[in-house]
């Protein structure tokens, strides 16, 4: 027994550490509990969204408790404040709206448990009140849009802005860029603007106001997302025009009935803005868990799509 006893002394010695209780567990990175507030259900992409993070959660083996906001950030806000009281190992929000935030994220990092925004970037006073962002670059979509409708237009026309959730990033932004690059074209104006609030319903009611109040002065249709734009070509439909045709529509998002509609002639041009970043969260979650440093912004790469490649990609769409 003489030669095995330091191998005994390090079992008893290894059994006692782990009778007396490690520390607090830390999280496990690979499994960890996920907080995820999301902003509702307005739209297709929204959707899509969702899916990705908790099918990526499912397959990881990730405990994901989700909070669908309704559209409201009050109710992200009581879900980040649940998550907070749960203990989970991190929190994710996709935010509603640009501000808002600086309460509950203080409260978050007093509770030393990471945040991650995704989607739509925020304003806060907080010092490191989150550890990065995933989501997309708005302000480069809103310059390819324009850029597209500079070049095909001739740079003239008289443009209607569907316009997203008022004090969202993405509303700003697309808002901001399109506008800035279309400035060299003094050619290209726009007449009106609204917010059909990124839904389908929103961007057909907003449309058929716009046709009734500048009837066949509306060239091109700027929507800030392909659920507008599809609401769009509905009213532009049942005003008796030809969408894509009379009236030059471009969009963001490029979910698969957009593009759908690019290849069927309906649409002129689809920006895309990728929602699928469910792995990319949580391989961040996971480095951030191993105390490994992660960049502050990670932008999903956008591609855009009109008559010349559509066709080409319809069939891969993931979303
Ligand atoms: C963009 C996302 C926007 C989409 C809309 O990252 O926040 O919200 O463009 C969605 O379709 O509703």
């Amino acid at each position: 027994m003489k030669m095995f006893r330091p191998l005994w002394s390090a079992l008893i010695l290894g059994a006692f550490v782990l009778s007396a209780g490690m520390p607090r567990a830390e999280a496990d990175a690979q499994h960890p509990v996920v907080g995820f507030a999301q902003t509702g259900a307005e739209s297709a992409w929204r959707t899509a969204n969702t899916d990705s993070m908790k099918s990526e959660a499912a397959r990881r083996g990730i405990e994901l408790k989700f909070s669908d906001g309704q559209g409201k950030q009050e109710n992200q806000i009581r879900a980040v404040r649940s998550f907070i009281t749960q203990g989970v190992d991190a929190i994710v929000i996709a935010p509603l709206v640009e501000t808002g935030w600086d309460p509950v994220l203080r409260e978050a990092k007093e509770a030393k448990i990471p945040v991650i925004i995704t989607d739509r970037t925020i304003t806060t006073s907080v010092p490191d009140a989150y550890v990065c962002f995933i989501g997309s670059d708005f302000a480069t979509e809103g310059k390819l849009a324009a850029d597209w409708v500079a070049t095909h237009s001739g740079g003239k026309g008289r443009i209607v802005e569907l316009q997203g959730t008022p004090g969202s990033a993405p509303a700003n932004e697309r808002h901001r860029a399109f506008a800035a690059a279309i400035a060299p074209y003094p050619g290209l104006t726009v007449i009106d603007a609204q917010s059909g609030d990124f839904r389908r319903a929103g961007g057909k009611e907003v449309m058929e106001a716009l046709l009734k109040k500048h009837g066949h002065d509306i060239d091109i249709v700027y929507a800030h997302n392909d659920d507008m734009a599809l609401g769009a070509v509905q009213a532009i439909e049942e005003a008796g025009l030809k969408p894509g045709k009379d009236i030059m529509i471009v969009s963001i998002d490029a979910i698969r009935e957009g593009v759908q509609a690019v290849v069927d002639g309906k649409i002129n041009c689809v920006v895309e803005c990728n929602p699928l970043f469910g792995p990319a969260v949580y391989d961040t979650v996971a480095k951030i868990l191993r105390g490994e440093s992660v960049p502050a912004k990670t932008f999903n790469h956008d591609g855009r799509f009109d008559q010349t490649n559509a066709a080409a990609v319809i069939a891969q769409r993931q979303y």
